[in-house]
Parts: C-alpha cells; sequence; structure tokens
C-alpha cells in the first residue's frame, strides 16, 4: 500500500542550459554556461577538449516534444525545468524581453501539461546572462536585485495560466562551493577573506532578489506556490567528540542559512558570529530587510545527493570530489564520481528540513550519476541506479510515515544531460540514454534504459512497488 499523500506528484528534473543547447537560437544572448569549457567550473580554466557542452547540450530545445512525451510515458505528473534568463532577456538588462524566448516556454509548458505533467519551473538555474557578468560583476552588484524582479514578473505574467509551481534561484547556498555558477563571481587576485565577502554580498543581494520574486509571485498568480531552494546535504559528526558535533552545527548554519532567511524574513541569530568567523561586513539596506520579511516562501525544496561527515581531526582523510568536503565515512559506498551514497540521510534530513521549518518540502533532485553503456541491441542496463534509486524511495517513505508534509519528489536528470559540476555527459543520471559524448560526437537518439521501466512501475504503485 501506497504512503504517500494522493496529491504527491513524481517526475524528474532538468535544467535549461543544461539539456537545451541552441545557445544562440532565436535570439538567446550568451549564459554563463556557455563561457563553459568541458570539464571548467570557472571559464578562465582552459579546456582540454575545446567542447563546450552547453552549446548543443542534448539538443532539447528541438526535440522538447518527443523528449517530453517519452518522460510522460513513465507517468510523470511533474515537470521540473527551469527558464534561461537569457532566452527571455538576452542580455539581462535588455529594455523588452525576446518575445520569440517567451513563445518557446510557452510551448514547452503547453507540452507538459497536455500530456498530465505539471511545469515546476526555477527562474535561475546556474546560468545567468554572460552580460551581468561582465558589465556588473554578477550578483555582488546591487543592480541585479531589480533586473532580477523584472524577469521574475515578465515570467510570471506571461505563464501565469500554465505554472503554478516554481522556485526562485538553484541550490541557493551552491554559491559558497562554485561561486561562478552560483553567483557570477569571476575572481581574479582575491584573497580568501576578499572572495567571502563578495560571496556573503551575493548571498544577502540573492535573498533579496528572491524575496522580490516571492512577492511578485504571490501577487501575480494568488493560486501559485513559490519556494526556495538548497543543496541539502545530511551532515554527521566523524565522532563523539564534542568538538566534530559542534563544527557540524557551523556546517549546518552555513548550509541552512539561506532558508532560514527565506522561510522566517529575518537573519537568523547566528548571523553575526557566522559574519564575524568569515571576518565578512556586508551592505544590507534598511529597506531590504522589509522585502525579506515580506517575501516569505510557500515550501522549502531541496536536492539530496550524498551525505557528508566532519571530523576537527584534520589527520583524517577528506573524500575528494564531495562538492561540500567532509571525511570518508567507514558505513558508506561512494559513487563513480566520489559522492558518499547514503539513503537514509534523505529520510534524516527530510525531518531536519521539516523539523526547522514546519513548511511543506519538495525534493527536487536525487539521482545517481554514473557511466553507463548502450548494448549493441539499443539497451541499457543499470541497476545500479534502480538500487540507487529504490533505497531513496524507500527512504522517502519513511520520512512520509515520520510524518514530513511533503509535496512531491522529481529524479534529476531522466533524461541525459550536461553535468552541472564537470561539464561532462557521461556522467549520467537518466532513464533515457542519450547518444552524445564528451567529445560532441554521436547522434542525440534516445534509448530507454532498463531503469525507465522500473520508475514507470514505481509511479503506476504510487510508490509502493518499489521491487
Ligand atoms: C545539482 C544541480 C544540478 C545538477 C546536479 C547533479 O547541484 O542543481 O544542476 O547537475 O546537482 O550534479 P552534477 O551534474 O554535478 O553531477
Amino acid at each position: 500500500m501506497s504512503v504517500f499523500p494522493k496529491s504527491f506528484l513524481w517526475g524528474g528534473a532538468v535544467a535549461a542550459h543544461q539539456t537545451e543547447g541552441a545557445y544562440l537560437a532565436d535570439g538567446k544572448g550568451l549564459s554563463i554556461a556557455d563561457m563553459l569549457p568541458n570539464g571548467a567550473i570557472q571559464p578562465s580554466v582552459k579546456a582540454i577538449t575545446g567542447v563546450y557542452p552547453y552549446h548543443e547540450a542534448i539538443d532539447f530545445y528541438h526535440h522538447y516534444e518527443t523528449d517530453l512525451e517519452l518522460l510522460a510515458q513513465m507517468g510523470f505528473t511533474v515537470f521540473r525545468t527551469s527558464i534561461a534568463w537569457s532566452r527571455i532577456f538576452p542580455n539581462g538588462d535588455d529594455a523588452t524581453p525576446n518575445e520569440a524566448g517567451l513563445a518557446y516556454y510557452e510551448r514547452v509548458f503547453a507540452k507538459a501539461l497536455s500530456l498530465g505533467m505539471q511545469p515546476l519551473v526555477t527562474l535561475c538555474h546556474f546560468d545567468l546572462p554572460y552580460n551581468l557578468v561582465t558589465q556588473y560583476g554578477g550578483w555582488r552588484n546591487k543592480k541585479l536585485i531589480k533586473l532580477f524582479e523584472t524577469y521574475a514578473i515578465t515570467v510570471f505574467s506571461r505563464y501565469k495560466d500554465q505554472v503554478k509551481l516554481w522556485i526562485t534561484i538553484n541550490e541557493i547556498n551552491m554559491m559558497f562551493h562554485l561561486p561562478f555558477i552560483g553567483a557570477g563571481l569571476e575572481f581574479e587576485q582575491e584573497s580568501e577573506q576578499e572572495k567571502k565577502q563578495l560571496i556573503y554580498q551575493c548571498a544577502h543581494n540573492q535573498l533579496v532578489g528572491s524575496a522580490l520574486a516571492v512577492n511578485a509571485c504571490h501577487k501575480i498568480i494568488p493560486d501559485a506556490k513559490i519556494g526556495g531552494m538548497i543543496m541539502a546535504s545530511a551532515m554527521y559528526p566523524f565522532s563523539c567528540n564534542p568538538d566534530d558535533q559542534l563544527l557540524v552545527l557551523e556546517k549546518e548554519q552555513e548550509g541552512y542559512f539561506f532558508p532560514d532567511i527565506q522561510v522566517r524574513g529575518v537573519y537568523p541569530y547566528y548571523t553575526q558570529k557566522l559574519f564575524k568567523k568569515a571576518g565578512v561586513s556586508i551592505e544590507i539596506l534598511p529597506e531590504e530587510l522589509d522585502i525579506l520579511k515580506e517575501g516569505v516562501i510557500d515550501f522549502v525544496a531541496f536536492s539530496y545527493y550524498f551525505s557528508s561527515a566532519f571530523t576537527s581531526n584534520p589527520e583524517e582523510v577528506s573524500v575528494k570530489d564531495q562538492l561540500i568536503g567532509g571525511v570518508l565515512n567507514p558505513y558508506l559506498k561512494v559513487s563513480d564520481w566520489g559522492w558518499q551514497i547514503d539513503p537514509q540521510g534523505l529520510r534524516y534530513v527530510m525531518n531536519k528540513v521539516y523539523e526547522r521549518y514546519q513548511k511543506p518540502i519538495f525534493i527536487v533532485e536525487n539521482g545517481l550519476g554514473a557511466n553507463d553503456v548502450l548494448e549493441n541491441d539499443g539497451s541499457v542496463n543499470d541497476p545500479y541506479r534502480i538500487d540507487y534509486l529504490r533505497q531513496h524511495i524507500a527512504q522517502m517513505a519513511l520520512g512520509v510515515i515520520d510524518g514530513v508534509d511533503i509535496l512531491g519528489y522529481t529524479t534529476w536528470g531522466p533524461i541525459d544531460l550536461v553535468s552541472a559540476s564537470t561539464g561532462e555527459l557521461k556522467k549520467r543520471y537518466g532513464f533515457i540514454y542519450v547518444d552524445k559524448n564528451d567529445q560532441g560526437e554521436g547522434d542525440g537518439k534516445r534509448y530507454l534504459k532498463a531503469s525507465f521501466y522500473w520508475y514507470k512501475k514505481v509511479i503506476a504503485s504510487h510508490g509502493a512497488d518499489l521491487i
């Protein structure tokens, strides 16, 4: 028997730049993602291959109809994607929006709706218009707050009848780890302390921009829900040494800093300590505090991929490639990309977030990036992915039994796409294989993996049949 509420939404999540390609089509401007060659997370890193994976991605732009049909075949009731700001305002600061860009998303949302999938739309997912970096210095500049609001108002007004579920900014806390992707910050000779100063200023500016978008959404689409989103990982003390416990408390405060403000509308009690420790002093205008107070989110969305253990003992070995650091947890296995797999951590985080905020949660990303093999007969056998998702969904069900109020679940990358942290196509998450590699080769043809049929069964049983 299913434990999930009737209204629970099942689906998958992608982002505009990681799927669409067509990077200059129909008046689109360059985004920061378009400046990243394969394997780079900052534009200054020179490409080994010279391939810019986001320029073509999986060409969803020209295949959205058939791709959405495949997703709908699995029974999706929700489809998460983002709007590329640079399709709507090619330079981010244009006086008028680009009609061709607006019309494109109208077609995408109409198609999704016609297939029974509710669009869940992120306003900005790691793809700021590049002009906002070169002309303004990214989110450090307060002018971006207004520009973001204008963009948000434009898309809310246009899609008010189509889109009732929104997220303001993807993984807003990611700017601490990936400042270019997360906030459009390019560094030159800055010291570590100066970098932190800039990142915290961006954090504040994005929070104000996000709150303005929330306010606008509530006014323009009163029957919509709009959430904030973080990258959530379960954080454990490596030992029962109280130093480790206090270290985790600190890490959690850094991680939950954003939703603490987005849910409560005020800076949390530990702010001064946090700023002092980081050695930063940022510009916060009095009227911005009012905006934060008003722009409170309706739900807390998060991605969950791994857990991390933290130790105060510098001798412990740290985990390579895990985005937020931490040490090897002897109880867990790691993925091909070094991320520590921890299904129970998902249940833990669900409880943690709900306990902290008492607002509905939405798990908007979860999945396994792996090396898949396309066989000669067109099949892809991915039992490791089924296993990963099965265990995570089982833990999510336990979280529901624990009493957590949850709106839905979207796996990350239901169709193969470009990886955000490595720019690779070979780090595949999909139920649908796309014939494209890191050298830009392949005919782009789609193939259904074994996990496709499995997830279809899961959805048909409303999460009861995980076998
Ligand atoms: C999140 C992002 C996604 C995404 C995913 C998987 O951080 O919101 O854009 O790509 O993680 O990460 P990766 O692509 O680096 O494997």
